[in-house]
């Protein structure tokens, strides 16, 4: 993640935009959006300038706590419901509280965030609330077994939970092989098997993972996983899972080409078969999404960094509606028209 500060002409990129920045009061990023007791939640990561350098490492992205935005339908005002967490009150992390989600059980709000611990570490955590919007209490220790960044929990229809998890680069993904972290390991070489998310069960009371992390396969129409040097389809960061039809949808961003993508499997563990592009290029390096269905409506959450001039980690979160074809293909957005 390096600094990409678009230099084209983004006052024409801005009068194209299919959409414009939900929250313009502070800088928000990664919208995880939820339907809950019958409103919109979004839960992004909060944006800020700390001061820090850009390195690919992603130290710039240095933010220290989440506020919750409520909608009470797609075309109203996101309100801004507060500071929902800060890093001081997580016992076990340190800084950089990048991309969140959050998950509804029994009437329990549980958000679940990435931090570094004081080695440098990123782990995933979890907080409890009573509330969609919080506040939420943290856990004393991150989910065991946990490690890497950009959490994305699906309920699925069975009232099982799963969460999908990782992220390379600043993500630390390539440092981990069969669960265990070693700072020798790298990402593979291009013709060899991408590395992909991890997926783990959720425990009853939503705080643990039952099983072991499982890595996810992304395959091509062959039949074949996808390889590490396929970087305009391979798995970088920011899954997302939902269901439509029946069918497990995998969406996520693929980094350093910048795309969002998809692809589809019959069960939440995988393999996926590559299907194709979400949404092009966005101003700014990152992109990452959520996808909700609303009142009967599918909607791609996103976000950019026009409303900033550009600057990659001071970025805004948007919204879209996303519409599938008669055969379950998503059809591919353009953010400032085609
Ligand atoms: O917001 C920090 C990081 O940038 C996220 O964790 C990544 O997905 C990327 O959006």
């Amino acid at each position: 993640m390096s600094d990409e500060t678009v230099t084209s002409d983004l006052p024409s990129l801005a009068a194209k935009a299919i959409s414009q920045p939900l929250v313009t009061h502070i800088y928000t990023a990664d919208p995880s959006a939820h339907v809950f007791d019958g409103a919109i939640y979004i839960y992004p990561s909060h944006d800020i300038e700390g001061g820090v350098p850009f390195n690919d490492n992603g130290d710039h992205f240095c933010m220290e706590d989440y506020h919750v935005f409520r909608m009470t339908s797609p075309d109203s005002e996101a309100v801004d419901c507060g500071v929902a967490l800060h890093v001081k009150d997580v016992p076990w992390a340190e800084r950089q509280m990048w991309a969140p989600d959050a998950a509804c059980k029994n009437g329990r709000y549980y958000l679940y965030f990435p931090a570094k611990r004081a080695d440098g570490i990123f782990q995933i955590g979890v907080a409890i609330g009573d509330r969609p919007q919080g506040p939420f209490t943290a856990e004393p220790e991150a989910i065991g077994g946990s490690y890497s960044i950009d959490p994305a929990v699906l309920g699925d229809d069975d009232g099982a939970f799963y969460m999908y998890f990782g992220g390379l680069w600043g993500g630390q993904l390539q440092s981990y092989r069969d669960n265990v972290y070693a700072q020798s390991n790298e990402e593979p070489r291009d013709d060899a098997p991408a590395l992909g998310p991890r997926v783990a069960k959720l425990s009853d009371d939503m705080l643990q993972f039952v099983e072991p992390p499982r890595e996810i396969t992304i395959l091509d129409e062959h039949g074949q996983p996808l390889l590490a040097g396929d970087h305009d389809r391979r798995y970088f960061e920011g899954p997302w899972m939902h269901k439509y039809q029946g069918t497990y949808y995998l969406s996520y961003s693929t980094g350093n080409t910048h795309l969002l993508c998809y692809a589809t499997g019959d069960n939440p563990y995988g393999p996926f078969t590559y299907r194709g592009q979400i949404l092009t290029p966005v101003v700014g390096w990152t992109t990452h999404h959520s996808i909700c269905t609303v009142a009967g409506k599918w909607y791609l959450f996103y976000h950019d960094s026009l409303l900033s001039g550009g600057v990659t980690h001071l970025r805004s979160i948007k919204m879209t509606e996303l519409h599938y074809d008669e055969h379950g293909n998503i059809v591919t957005l353009h953010p400032y028209g085609t």
